[in-house]
């Protein structure tokens, strides 16, 4: 909630302004959700019917029968490589086909053996791995095991669903029918549903017993651990991209982005359900630890122990039921199984990972102009600025305003000089108007979506009048492709970049602000089929685009729709925040729940999107963000500028602190990110992710950990002068402040925090690569050396890497050009090597090693390298002895060497 004036003729009107609920629905106001949620009186109707069993190599077929409408479904289990099971239910006869995502997947997932290990009529197991699965034919369930513990249990509440497609009966629907009235077609507000094919949802319920938590389903405004939702409490989470004003937080309300992934975690396993389903989806959660005083008591005074266990009920509209079940154990393999599934955010170029300067908007060419050389007479870094809407010429994308930006390729080239990129918004919706040649060729070639009488759908959005471009249909993204290319989009460069907002798609005069359901997209499917994976159809072309204009130019795209495989062609931000410290704090759980589900590379807009953050928040907020994969800063357009420079120079200076440190920090994040992209790390994680035991972190939503080497607290209220920080690993972790290398152990800790203060540690254990000299830009710092930070674990050991390339083009991946370093500190010796037999002929050198937490008594230390030889250097101490400085090594990084303290 804030606080807003408005200013009605002579009269001041202080209002509170907020979501406006009434704009979308409830579980109880969308007719497939109240029918899934409450399930029926008279029992389930589904059966297994195992005679019908067919076994493959890879996976077994059967039928499951709906014994009351005499419905065969089929049934299929399939066993995956890297501990994962698929399971998928569709028609057998059906009178219309199924829906499957057409771009989550990133390709086929690879099959592998399964074996048949016992079956009667009533069971049938199999196994895969050390994977276990019991079927159960009546009642029918579907048991997970790994290491023959049962971890998931998928209909143990038999609350599976499955609407079969039919024929509408004469009186079917009508008020003494038990149908519910929304079933065949739905009234919201002034819009309504035909749904021309009749109800069709599905619905499924996942037990996980032993589990303490669930994650992800991202995006919600709401914590990481997602809460007990249900009847009588909150709203099942609800994932539906939708452009909501002014989002709530603490909420399951739908907003931009779907991911239907799960996360369940206890001590001793972890378990995930994707499920792979772009309708309408809401997902109710149901977690013992909440569950009544009543029972709590029962438990005590029976002295029963009961174990915790959480339930899900995830509920579509429509589509394919299909899912997988990701066998875990741990929240590091899930997050594996996941992105092998979906695919990995491919390694971006350096300068997406500096510092991005945007506002709705800069007023024209001289506004960029001078906005940029002030971040250079400030010596304040920079990387990117951005352009919203109003470049355009009446917001008909891909032009350009013919006064406000007349000569868009002079002021690139300025930008490009002092080696920043520009980034422009191109949203999906396209202005209706006679002349402007996208309408003209999407007209004439048919490329827009449609209404469900086949003519042009037509919505409202910032142009006005608008249509939208139907990606699905491969002609469309062919044609959107090309559009990027340089000769047609003019005045653009090859350091031009994308972000396409708006895509939910978000359309102003339509049902909940976006499209209406029933309209119809290429192949037929219905947009209540495809709705959540819209976003990423753009997104997807306008990869491509990006590719075919700099082939040999890693794109950057920034989306806010997004859906399960966003990550493979966008970074994504949290969309239109507020300047508030509740949004600040928000930006970490949100975030860390984005990358569980597979985005990494995720920010929020710093200071806030609506409203003016006043000085304290505004530095609170560079302070915490920079520890966010995608830092930008952002602004409304009726909110006051803010660039870092207007404040006063204490504000000045503490923000261009932060800057650098972010910048200091380049070569770690890039490393991550190259890791993030072999093996599908995340390249932020909850604190659940390296500590899966430990109960107290289950909860954490105001640390972060930076690859596995940094953790970050928030200080997200006014006036704060202290902070509980809970640094993981208990009595024998070193944790080493950032800021004076005070070390702190495993615990938790009150850290006084004026304003300078900002609450980032290294963990002992970890070699931290970094560039220190500090630079206007990115793209001057390729060639600047590091500085290695080294900080001890209580064995007095450490390790780390490094990746480094030439930091834009697919040359690493075409032709082997990149090093990948791993730096290890045992027994007093630094030593370096490569992890990867690979070369590239780069500049880089050490600058400076820092070891925290040194031994005593060092008095120099000994470089040994091929090309250097051996080669006595000078140490240095801190006053407090925390710290040891070996002064210049001098070694490139591009060959292998020690150094020893001695
Ligand atoms: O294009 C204008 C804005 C943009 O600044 C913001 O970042 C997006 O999230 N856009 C939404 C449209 C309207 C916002 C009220």
């Amino acid at each position: 909630m804030a606080m807003r004036i408005i200013i009605l003729g002579f009269c001041v009107f202080l209002t509170t302004v907020a979501v406006d609920r009434n704009n979308f629905k409830t579980c109880e106001q969308s007719s497939f959700c109240r029918r899934l949620r409450n399930p029926k009186q008279d029992g389930s109707p589904y059966e297994l019917d195992l005679s019908a069993l067919q076994i493959f190599d890879n996976y077994v077929e059967t039928k499951l029968i709906n014994v009351q409408a005499n419905i065969d479904l089929k049934f299929t289990l399939t066993a995956l490589v890297g501990n994962i099971f698929r399971v998928t239910v569709d028609e057998s006869k059906g009178v219309h086909v199924r829906y499957k995502p057409q771009f989550a997947l990133n390709g086929e997932p690879q099959v592998t053996k399964l074996e048949v290990l016992e079956r009667n009529q009533n069971i049938l197991s199999v196994k895969s791995g050390d994977n276990k699965v019991i079927l159960t034919a009546k009642p029918f369930k579907v048991e997970f095991y790994k290491n023959n513990v049962l971890t998931s249990i998928a209909n143990g509440k038999g609350l599976f669903e499955f609407e079969h497609y039919r024929k509408k009966k004469e009186g079917e629907n009508d008020v003494d029918t038990k149908e519910d009235p929304g079933a065949w077609e739905e009234n919201f507000k002034s819009h309504h549903d035909s749904k021309p094919k009749g109800p069709s949802a599905i619905g499924l319920d996942f037990t996980f017993p032993g589990a303490k938590r669930v994650y992800g389903l991202p995006e919600h405004g709401d914590k990481m651990a997602l809460r007990t939702t249900g009847p009588g409490g909150s709203d099942p989470y609800r994932l539906y991209n939708l452009d909501v004003f002014e989002y709530e937080l603490d909420s399951t309300m739908a907003i931009y982005g779907a991911v239907p992934l799960i996360h369940a975690h206890g001590p001793l396993n972890t378990v995930g359900i994707f499920w792979h389903n772009a309708a309408e989806t809401w997902v109710d959660i149901t977690n013992s630890k909440d569950s009544n005083v009543m029972s709590s008591l029962v438990n005590l005074v029976s002295g029963s122990k009961s174990e915790s266990s959480v339930d899900v009920h995830f509920m579509s509209e429509s589509g394919l039921m299909d899912f997988f079940v990701l066998m875990g154990p741990k929240p590091k393999d899930t997050v594996k199984q996941y992105s092998s599934l979906t695919g990995v955010s491919p390694l971006p170029q350096y300068f997406t990972l500096a510092y991005h300067q945007s506002r709705w908007n800069y007023n024209d060419q001289d506004d960029v102009t001078t906005v940029n050389s002030n971040f250079d007479i400030h010596n304040l870094p920079l990387d990117v600025m951005w352009l919203d809407i109003e470049y355009t010429d009446g917001k008909k994308y891909f032009t350009w305003d013919p006064i406000k930006f007349s000569s868009p390729e002079n002021m690139i080239n300025n930008l490009t000089l002092t080696g920043r990129k520009l980034v422009v918004i191109i949203d999906p919706h396209i202005k209706r108007e006679g002349g402007y040649f996208l309408h003209e060729d999407a007209l004439a070639n048919d490329f827009y979506v449609k209404n469900k009488d086949g003519t042009v759908y037509e919505g409202w959005c910032w142009p006005g009048s608008s249509s939208y471009l139907d990606f699905y249909d491969p002609r469309t993204a062919d044609y959107y492709q090309s559009l990027y290319g340089v000769d047609k989009f003019k005045g653009t460069t090859h350091d031009v970049f994308i972000w396409n907002d708006m895509n939910e798609p978000s359309v102003f005069n339509g049902p909940e602000i976006t499209m209406p359901k029933d309209c119809i997209h290429y192949g037929g499917w219905e947009h209540r089929d495809v709705h959540n994976e819209y976003a990423l159809s753009q997104t997807f072309s306008t990869f491509q685009g990006l590719l075919n204009r700099s082939p040999n130019l890693r794109p950057f795209i920034l989306t806010r729709g997004h859906f399960a495989g966003s990550q493979r062609y966008s970074a994504m931000w949290t969309g239109d925040n507020m300047a508030l410290w509740t949004h600040l704090a928000a930006s970490f759980p949100m975030c860390l729940s984005e990358a569980l589900g597979g985005i990494s590379f995720c920010g929020a807009d710093v200071g806030g999107f609506f409203n003016n953050p006043d000085e304290e928040l505004l530095q609170r907020w560079y302070q915490a963000a920079i520890w966010l994969p995608f830092f930008r800063a952002h602004a409304h357009i009726d909110t006051r500028r803010r660039e870092p420079y207007l404040f006063s120079e204490t504000v000045i200076d503490r923000i261009r602190t932060a800057l650098r440190v972010r910048y200091a920090h380049l070569p770690l994040w890039y490393t991550l990110f190259w890791e993030h992209e072999s093996t599908g790390e995340p390249v932020i994680r909850p604190l659940f992710y390296h500590y899966p035991e430990d109960e107290e972190v289950f909860e954490t939503d105001n640390e972060l950990l930076v690859g596995d080497s940094v953790l970050v607290g928030l200080v997200a209220d006014a006036g704060l002068t202290t902070v509980q920080v809970y640094l993981p690993g208990g009595d024998s972790a070193r944790w080493y402040d950032l800021q004076d290398f005070k070390l702190y152990r495993g615990g938790t800790h009150k850290i006084s925090v004026d304003m300078d203060k900002y609450l980032a540690f290294y963990r002992g254990g970890s070699v931290i690569p970094r560039k220190d000299r500090p630079r206007r830009s990115s793209a001057v710092m390729h060639h600047d050396p590091f500085t290695l930070y080294v900080a001890l674990d209580e064995k007095k050991t450490a390790s780390g890497t490094l990746y480094v390339d030439d930091y834009h083009s697919f040359e690493y991946r075409n032709a082997k050009k990149y090093l990948y370093v791993n730096f290890s500190f045992v027994g007093n010796k630094l030593t370096s090597s490569f992890i990867d037999k690979t070369d590239y002929p780069t500049e880089e050198w050490i600058e400076r090693v820092v070891v925290l937490g040194p031994p005593a008594g060092i008095k120099g230390a000994k470089l040994n390298s091929k090309s250097l030889g051996i080669v006595a250097l000078e140490v240095s101490y801190d006053s407090e002895l925390t710290s040891l400085t070996v002064r210049k090594p001098g070694v490139s990084i591009r060959e292998p060497f020690t150094i020893e303290l001695v």
